[in-house]
């Protein structure tokens, strides 16, 4: 009987073991991949923030205002307003023209440098791309 009783306690703490362990695998793995839920680019919503390489226009604001990437990154403008924003470089390098709600507008940056730029329509808008 005791031998039983001895067996079973062995089997529980290694059940509870394996529970734990799985627990943690699991714990370890959101961790990991914290954009595994699927993330927000290309969405329409306006839950969560941007993505990687990605710019929000939302709020009569660029979000975030100062993005750095590497050069030959392409950034991706959302505009999350239900007012038309535009993307445009202060210095001609590039312009979305009219970004409409949930339209989008890209850019690549092929060189090193830092690019201010604006909304045409609110000129109050203001942002920076730096390219490393
Ligand atoms: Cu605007």
């Amino acid at each position: 009987m005791k031998t039983i009783t001895t067996l079973t306690n062995k089997i529980i703490s290694i059940a509870m073991l394996l529970a734990i362990l799985g627990i943690m695998d699991s714990c370890t793995k959101s961790a990991d991949n914290p954009y595994s839920s699927g993330g927000n680019t290309g969405g329409t919503g306006n839950k969560g923030g941007p993505g990687t390489n990605e710019v929000w226009i939302q709020g009569m604001a660029f979000s975030p205002a100062s993005i750095t990437v590497t050069a030959g990154t392409t950034i991706t403008w959302t505009n999350k307003d239900a007012v038309v924003h535009t993307v445009t470089s202060d210095t001609n390098l590039f312009d979305s023209g009219s970004v409409s709600t949930n339209g989008t507008f890209s850019h690549t940056f092929a060189t090193s440098g830092t690019y201010p730029y604006h909304c045409t329509i609110h000129p109050s808008m203001t942002a920076t791309v730096v390219v490393n």
